[in-house]
C-alpha cells in the first residue's frame, strides 16, 4: 500500500490525491498539520509534502509523484504521447506550481476576512489547542513569502485583472475542446484545477471566475471526474 504524506490543505497535496482518485488506486494518508510539518524532514530533507512512499520508493515533489503514479498505473493516462501536448502539459503545470499558487496564496490568505474563513481547513490537523498560536504564525509566513515574491505587492484589484487574464486565456484553450490540452484529461488540467479551486473558494477570486461559463463548467467537469 502507497502512503501520502501530506497537509490536507496544500494545493500539491490535492493533486496527488485527485490523480489517486482519478486512477482508483488505493492509498493511505499520513496527515501533518502547520505545527508538526518539520517531521516532514525525516524523509524528505527539502521539508516538503507531498511525499509518496511506495515500498523502498521515496518520491517527492508533487510533478515527480504524478509522473511516477503514471508509470506504476498507466490505465487512464494523464501524459499524453504527442511531443506537442506534453510541452504543453509541461508548461501548464509548472505555471499553476509556480504561478497560480501565489495567486491562491494571497487570495486566501493575504487578505483578512479571508483568512479566518481559511484557517479551519489548514488547521485540520493541528491540535486545538495549539491554532490560536499556529494560525497567526502560519498567515504571518505565508504574508512574508507573498511580499518577497512579490505578489502581495500588487493591490487586490490589479490581481483581480492578472487573474481576469488567465481565466480568458484558458477559456481559449478550452473554445473548442472539454480539456485544456488533449482530448483526455491530463496533468495540466488537475494542477490548474486545485489552484483555481483554492481561488474560486473566495469571494474576489469567484468574481473574477464566475464570469467565466466555459471555465466554471471545466472546473465542474474535472470535479465529476476526480472527486465524485
Ligand atoms: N514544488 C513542490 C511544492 C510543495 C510545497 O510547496 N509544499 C508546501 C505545502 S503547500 C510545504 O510543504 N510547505 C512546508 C514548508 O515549506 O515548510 C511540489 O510540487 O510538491
Amino acid at each position: 500500500m502507497m502512503h501520502l504524506h501530506q497537509m490536507e490543505d496544500s494545493p500539491f497535496c490535492e493533486k496527488i490525491r485527485l490523480l489517486l482518485h482519478y486512477k482508483n488506486v488505493p492509498y493511505e494518508s499520513v496527515n501533518y498539520g502547520a505545527s508538526t510539518i518539520t517531521r516532514i524532514r525525516r524523509i524528505n530533507s527539502a521539508g516538503k509534502v507531498p511525499v509518496l512512499v511506495s515500498g523502498k520508493q521515496t518520491v517527492t515533489d508533487s510533478t515527480d509523484i504524478c509522473r511516477f503514479i503514471e508509470q506504476q498505473y498507466p490505465d487512464k493516462p494523464v501524459y499524453s504521447d504527442s511531443a506537442d501536448e506534453s510541452a504543453l502539459i509541461h508548461v501548464l503545470e509548472d505555471w499553476a506550481d509556480e504561478s497560480l499558487y501565489f495567486m491562491e496564496m494571497y487570495f486566501r490568505f493575504a487578505i483578512k476576512t479571508n483568512s479566518k474563513a481559511m484557517l479551519p481547513l489548514l488547521l485540520a490537523h493541528d491540535p486545538v489547542w495549539l491554532r490560536w498560536l499556529v494560525g497567526p504564525l502560519v498567515v504571518n509566513g505565508v504574508k512574508g513569502i507573498l511580499n518577497r515574491q512579490g505578489t502581495s505587492r500588487r493591490s487586490t484589484e490589479q490581481l483581480q485583472k492578472d487573474l481576469k487574464s488567465h481565466v480568458n486565456a484558458l477559456e481559449s484553450m478550452l473554445g473548442k475542446q472539454p480539456f485544456l490540452v488533449a482530448d483526455h484529461l491530463t496533468m495540466a488540467d488537475l494542477s490548474v484545477y486545485v489552484q483555481l479551486k483554492r481561488i474560486n473558494q473566495t469571494p474576489e477570486g469567484s468574481a473574477v471566475i464566475s464570469e467565466s461559463l466555459i471555465v466554471v463548467n471545466w472546473l465542474k467537469r474535472i470535479h465529476e471526474l476526480t472527486e465524485s
